[in-house]
């Protein structure tokens, strides 16, 4: 018998990079989905005795343990064959580790200030320049994207990668929280071909609560 994967996941969250990643690699029927409200820290004291950190996404298979959205990704994707992590040998290496990074150490920080903004505070305490600042980050932040995605379809090696999956939930998350404004036309073309991927459809209906 194959050992399943297990998912923490709320709508909305990095876990959806992990859903996305299963449905790419047709895996989906193999691992079992626990939905929760978001901030789980807040709505299930007692997910911290499973993931001591409290964050989403969480993932067990075994005794392998993982919080991090993208090592989930890439865990996934260098056991089932489907060519979504660009190796080491192939063209396009450098760039889909450079994006995989990307798309959560570059585009998410100023999301994260934003989400805190517009779906955790009340609108008096909301602040407009932290508002305002992460804004301008966000927008200043695809330049390099779009030099990219002016030659190119995919962000890394010719083809879809988990490089895509980073950067394409960052963008969704703007997409969501009703950002659409920001984007500079190239992403914006960009994150519609992503969306428009029956993987990335399929993923997204876990969005909504059970
Ligand atoms: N770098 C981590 C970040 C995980 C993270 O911050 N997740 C958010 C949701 S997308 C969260 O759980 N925030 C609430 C909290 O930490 O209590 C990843 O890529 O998975």
């Amino acid at each position: 018998m194959t050992t399943p994967y297990e998912l923490w996941h709320s709508p909305g969250a990095r876990s959806l990079r992990v859903l996305w990643t299963l449905e790419e690699l047709g895996l989906a029927n193999q691992v079992t989905v626990h939905v929760l409200g978001f901030p789980p820290r807040v709505h299930h004291e007692e997910y911290l005795g499973i993931n001591p950190l409290g964050s989403i996404p969480y993932f067990r298979h075994g005794e392998v343990r993982l919080s991090k959205s993208m090592a989930i990704c890439e865990y996934l994707a260098s056991r089932h064959q489907g060519g979504l992590d660009i190796q080491a040998h192939e063209i396009g290496y450098a760039a889909y580790r450079q994006y995989c990074y990307f798309g959560e150490a570059t585009l998410m920080p100023p999301l994260g200030i934003l989400v805190r903004q517009l779906l955790l505070l009340t609108e008096e305490q909301r602040s407009p320049s932290v508002m305002y600042n992460a804004r301008q980050l966000f927008r200043d932040r695809q330049a390099p994207l779009v030099e990219v995605l002016r030659h190119q379809d995919v962000l890394a090696g010719g083809r879809f990668s988990l490089a895509d999956i980073s950067v394409g939930y960052a963008l969704s998350l703007a997409d969501s929280l009703g950002e659409q404004k920001l984007f500079v036309p190239e992403v914006a073309n960009y994150l519609q071909r992503l969306t428009s991927r029956p993987s990335y459809v399929r993923a997204r209906r876990h969005l909504e609560p059970q």
